[in-house]
């Protein structure tokens, strides 16, 4: 509370910095660190969600970032508290994500005594954040918090961390709030525009591809327009299948593991690559094969909102330092010319999309995982929003779903696991109205599967489908094709899901065939709480395209041969 004398606690004046900054959300897990931000929440029009690890609260502030183009923001208790949140920092870093995270830390007159659960943030998160930094002094806070919002959203968006001395918090000050930070926009120059216009009237076989953040709705539907306007066909890369709508005719699918070989062979064949908002890096470059590095076997067009990623792996011949926003705008005004020569190719394009993913793939066993996802694509609301962490599982939803919509898809481009859950609670609170699926593995699920607790706590209808096959199916996978038969440390022992959920107060139902799903999934749905559908899936059904035993005789076969 302001008191008569206008002064406030650090917490107090922290908490306010949010507020101006439109935060609606925050996720914690409390600590004695900062009792006083906690206590400024008490009486102020945020929302508080109290979580079981800092690894989900993280995770949680991250699906915000994404979902909101602003930084998602976490509390955090110092030492262990904020080793735990870690994860989800790495995540915001590789994803390109806005998130704030707030660390308490011990008093200012004990600091460099290794007081109780005292870290240097600097020096732990030096290469994990974009900027970490410690605030001495309350009457800093609008100055230090906006700072924050600005360096976590401009450029390439990233986590910042904050250490908050707890006696800082405490202390009373008398200063003004900062205004808003908004995102800055970059925009492409009007001779890049032309530039691009004469490299597209001049190519034979261009493609788009999508990725990386700061996408808006507007921004995908300017680029959907583009490519309708261009006939050109486009690609999203790594988990940002939302990005473009897959029934699209210009649609010519993602560039995942475990990718439609024409996908890659198209890229690899195309005369002129445009590549909007990501990086290209491992995971969609295929291991980094897909373009020459340093020079790029094509024409080479990079649009990334931060110069230091043009020219940092491959020579782009035309580098563009927008955001995609800026970039998805200034396409309106280029002129398609007058007669498009790679027509039939976008429709050849689309057609190998359709067939990749129209129907699904026979697998052994009972349950097959594809066959979900394609009654889930008929039945789901387009605004759906399905999380993902990481593992084999998800490769069916990535083939198989249709995504339609911007920041309909959470999934971590890092590849970490445990991110769907809190992913999904992150959604579900911030947009309850919103059907929220969280796509995990059985390994997956456990990493954060605390954080079920959180989703009762809130009322959060969930569902949660986890695909068990009884492993950490993807390194058994790796095993089986580099030391064939030698299992190690992949198999696991999995508790009965259904009961767990149904113990902490959700729905839980296992399901043996695949004809049990829609009835299982109606009966989550109708329950009204959050829930788990346990499904059993044969381990061999390892991916939508192969069997782990086919893995493992090829690797035999060659290893005699
Ligand atoms: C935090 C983290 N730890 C370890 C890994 C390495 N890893 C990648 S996939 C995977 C197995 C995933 O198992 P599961 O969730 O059961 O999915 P499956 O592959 O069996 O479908 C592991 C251990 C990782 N990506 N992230
Ligand atoms: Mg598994």
């Amino acid at each position: 509370m302001r008191g008569k004398d206008n002064m406030r606690s650090g917490g107090e004046v922290l908490v306010d910095q949010l507020l101006v900054n439109g935060v609606r959300h925050v996720f914690c897990v409390p600590g004695e660190s900062y009792l006083a931000a906690l206590d400024a929440f008490h009486d102020r029009d945020i929302a508080v969600t109290v979580c079981r690890q800092e690894g989900g609260a993280v995770m949680m502030a991250e699906a915000a970032g994404k979902l909101t183009g602003r930084p998602g923001i976490a509390f955090v208790t110092r030492g262990p508290g904020a080793t735990n949140g870690s994860p989800g920092l790495h995540i915001a870093r590789q994803d390109s994500t806005p998130v704030i995270m707030f660390v308490g830390q011990v008093a200012r007159e004990m600091r460099e005594r290794e007081a109780f659960q005292e870290l240097d943030y600097r020096a732990v998160f030096g290469s994990i954040a974009k900027w970490t930094t410690e605030i001495d002094d309350p009457a800093r806070i609008p100055e230090i918090v906006s700072r924050a919002f600005h360096v976590a959203m401009n450029g390439r968006p990233g986590p910042v961390v904050i250490a908050l001395p707890e006696d800082m918090l405490m202390e009373r000050v008398s200063v003004g709030d900062a205004l808003a930070a908004d995102p800055i926009e970059t925009w492409p120059g009007l001779t890049d525009m032309s530039q691009l216009q004469k490299m597209l009237w001049a190519a034979e076989r261009p493609i788009m591809l999508l990725g990386g953040s700061r996408w808006s709705e507007a921004a995908c539907a300017a680029a959907t327009r583009f490519a309708e306007r261009f006939a050109v066909p486009v690609i999203t890369t790594f988990r940002r299948l939302h990005l473009f709508p897959a029934t699209h005719p210009c649609y010519a699918g993602d560039l995942g593991v475990g990718p439609n070989p024409k996908v890659v062979a198209r890229i690899k064949a195309a005369d002129l690559v445009i590549l909007v908002g990501g990086r290209l890096g491992e995971m969609p470059s295929q291991g980094y094969t897909l373009l020459d590095i340093p020079n790029p076997q094509m024409k080479f067009v990079h649009v990334h909102p931060d110069a230091g990623e043009l020219g940092r792996v491959y020579r782009p011949d035309l580098a563009i330092n927008a955001a995609p926003t800026g970039f998805a705008a200034a396409l309106e005004g280029l002129q398609p010319p007058n007669e498009i020569r790679w027509r039939a190719e976008t429709k050849a394009a689309h057609d190998d999309y359709l067939a990749w993913t129209e129907q699904p793939t026979k697998q052994p066993g009972a349950v097959n995982f594809g066959e979900i996802m394609v009654w889930l694509r008929g039945q789901l609301p387009a605004e759906s929003i399905i999380t993902n962490g990481a593992g084999n599982f998800s490769s069916w939803m990535h083939r198989f779903y249709r995504f339609s919509r911007f920041a309909t898809l959470l999934g971590p481009t890092s590849g970490s696991m445990g991110y769907g859950l809190p992913a999904a609670v992150g959604a579900k609170r911030l947009y309850p109205e919103r059907t929220v699926v969280c796509v995990a593995g059985d390994g997956d699920f456990l990493m954060n599967g605390q954080e079920f607790a959180t989703a009762v706590q809130y009322d959060l209808p969930i569902i949660v489908l986890i695909m068990d096959n009884g492993m950490y199916g993807t390194i058994r996978a790796h095993q089986e094709r580099e030391f064939p038969t030698r299992i190690i440390a992949t198999a696991l022992r999995n508790p009965d899901f259904a009961a767990y959920a149904r113990a902490f107060g959700g729905f839980g139902a296992t399901i043996e065939k695949t004809e049990e799903f829609a009835d299982a999934f109606k009966a989550a749905q109708a329950s009204g709480k959050p829930a788990i559908l346990h499904l059993k899936v044969d381990p061999e059904a390892i991916s939508p395209s192969t069997t782990l035993g086919a893995i493992r005789a090829k690797s035999m076969a060659a290893s005699k041969a």
